[in-house]
């Protein structure tokens, strides 16, 4: 039987393997860019590939997911700025609940309008606890989510922010600087929150180094999410993942 995505993740996490996401932007890509992804992520043996992002301008998410589904079996899981952001081509929904911000419509009201539409699509729904932290500088996800990103040095506020969130009975949680952030997320606030939870914690945003992206794991990500930084340097993605599967496994 085909394991599913969360069970894959849970176990990984039990073994205290740490995992790496590619985050493709379907905006910013074409078909030749997509391919090298593919082949870089499969030599890398990246865990899992997120697609989407706050503003999906173009009409081509469908293909995109297709053609990586063609052509290679790492899991594709769709990663919506907004409900309009689903094909039914993926493998697994990030089910985001904006619960860092006071936004109702990214909290729970998008959700309602959507809810028929998401439960049709079949894709296996990751209940997903989404926290933006401030990244030094405004990014496309916080002004378009219209809510204030928890301020970096607050590690309590994100600490108490992602325990309620896992209460709630939220699956994951992800914390994100915003793509491109100046600041990525502090290893303070990711071992704060780390120890205070125990579903599968993944960390986004301004990781542009593989050693920010060990660093991370050692304080306690699960999964560690780069984009911005692959658009930049597709080669990246050997390095980020040989650092981030290096962390010990803890015994
Ligand atoms: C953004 O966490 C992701 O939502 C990835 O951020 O593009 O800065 O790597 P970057």
């Amino acid at each position: 039987m085909k394991m599913t995505i969360y069970k894959s993740l849970e176990q990984r996490k039990e073994q205290g393997h740490k995992s790496f996401a590619v985050l493709i932007d379907p905006d910013k890509i074409n078909t030749s860019i997509l391919d090298e992804l593919i082949e870089l992520s499969i030599n890398a043996k990246v865990d899992y590939l997120l697609v989407g992002g706050s503003l999906v301008i173009s009409n081509h998410l469908d293909e995109c997911v297709q053609h990586i589904k063609r052509n290679c079996d790492i899991p594709v899981i769709l990663f919506p700025g907004s409900p309009s952001q689903i094909s039914k081509y993926a493998d697994g929904l990030l089910y985001l609940s904006l619960i860092s911000g006071r936004n109702p419509e990214l909290l729970i009201g998008q959700h309602v309008v959507s809810a028929p539409f998401v439960k049709q699509s079949g894709l296996e729904l990751l209940a997903t606890g989404y926290m933006v932290i401030d990244g030094g500088a405004p990014t496309t996800v916080s002004y378009i989510s219209n809510a204030s990103p928890i301020p970096a040095d607050k590690n309590e506020i994100a600490m108490c922010t992602a325990m309620a969130g896992e209460m709630l009975g939220m699956r994951l949680i992800y914390m994100d600087a915003g793509s491109g952030a100046k600041r990525p997320i502090t290893e303070s606030m990711i071992k704060i929150v780390a120890d205070h939870i125990e579903v599968p914690l993944i960390v986004g945003g301004g990781i542009t180094t593989p050693e920010k992206a060990y660093l991370n794991c050692k304080a306690g990500a699960d999964i560690i999410v780069v984009g911005n930084a692959i658009e930049k340097d597709a080669s990246l993605i050997k390095e980020m993942s040989a650092a981030i599967h290096s962390v010990p496994v803890k015994i």
